[in-house]
């Protein structure tokens, strides 16, 4: 069976769980041959003085480098990820968004904070969903991302809300969703984890002794729209002194052009 067979495999009731819970896994779905070149290309991207990247004690985070590194461009548009996306999202279309890689170093503090993807993306309308790729194994306390489960559907009814926000407007212990779940899993390179950019989130620090690679994928549907905001993520990346390119897209464009392309249907 091929990648992308094991990509049409994927079953109803694995899609019907991601909509219900916010994220899901999906294993072995990243053919070996991408594993090995990814490491080779992380190793390179993280060398590249000249990307966009910030860095923070044990935290290396670079965004775009499918600009920049042809091996990136070519996993990203031509690996089973593009199916993945199209499958979660039951979209007729899917545009790639950007690629955030993140890399934590072993021994130092490298905790993602709760956070809400959607709340810094200059989007409105449709799906958006991150497909995460980890290139080491990670486990709920060495650097996996966990979700709150069902999260998203606060987000959804209640319009767009930040982390603040959105912890503070829980309801008391007692309530329903005081008996939330986290969702976690454990995951070796090949597996994937596909969330709804509405789903709180965070991941641990990596394990005492070994790095954790992970490269943060974002896909969004056919109904997507550009939605530009002064503290959205490309603006603030920006204005940060990040070499993130302009975006010329109007407000209320529709999301396809240079920067967001066309990944499903595959050309
Ligand atoms: O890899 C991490 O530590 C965090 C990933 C994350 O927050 C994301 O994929 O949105």
């Amino acid at each position: 069976m091929t990648m992308r067979d094991m990509v049409a495999a994927i079953e109803e009731d694995e899609v019907a769980a991601f909509e219900r819970d916010g994220a899901a896994v999906v294993r072995g779905v990243i053919e070996p041959r991408w594993i090995t070149a990814m490491r080779d290309a992380i190793t390179d991207a993280m060398s590249d003085t000249d990307a966009a990247f910030t860095t923070r004690g044990g935290f290396y985070n670079g965004f775009l480098h499918w600009r920049r590194n042809a091996v990136f461009r070519d996993f990203l548009l031509n690996s089973s990820l593009p199916d993945i996306a199209q499958r979660f999202l039951r979209a007729k279309q899917v545009n790639f968004f950007y690629d955030q890689l993140i890399v934590k170093q072993p021994g130092l503090p490298s905790a993602t904070p709760w956070h809400l993807d959607s709340t810094y993306f200059p989007t409105r309308e449709g799906k958006v969903a991150s497909i995460w790729i980890p290139f080491d194994h990670a486990s709920p306390t060495s650097g996996a991302v966990t979700y709150f489960k069902g999260s998203h559907r606060w987000v959804r009814d209640r319009g767009r809300l930040s982390v603040e926000q959105f912890v503070r407007d829980l309801p008391p212990p007692g309530s329903e969703i005081a008996e939330h779940e986290f969702l976690a899993w454990t995951l070796e390179p090949g597996d994937v984890l596909i969330h709804d950019v509405d789903t709180l989130h965070g991941a641990p620090a990596t394990g005492p002794t070994a790095q954790r690679r992970a490269l943060a994928t974002r896909w969004t549907d056919q109904d997507v729209l550009y939605d530009p905001r002064d503290d959205d993520f490309f603006h603030m990346a920006r204005n940060g002194g990040l070499p993130i390119p302009a975006i010329a897209l109007q407000s209320g464009a529709h999301l396809t052009s240079e920067l967001f392309p066309i990944a499903w249907p595959r050309s």
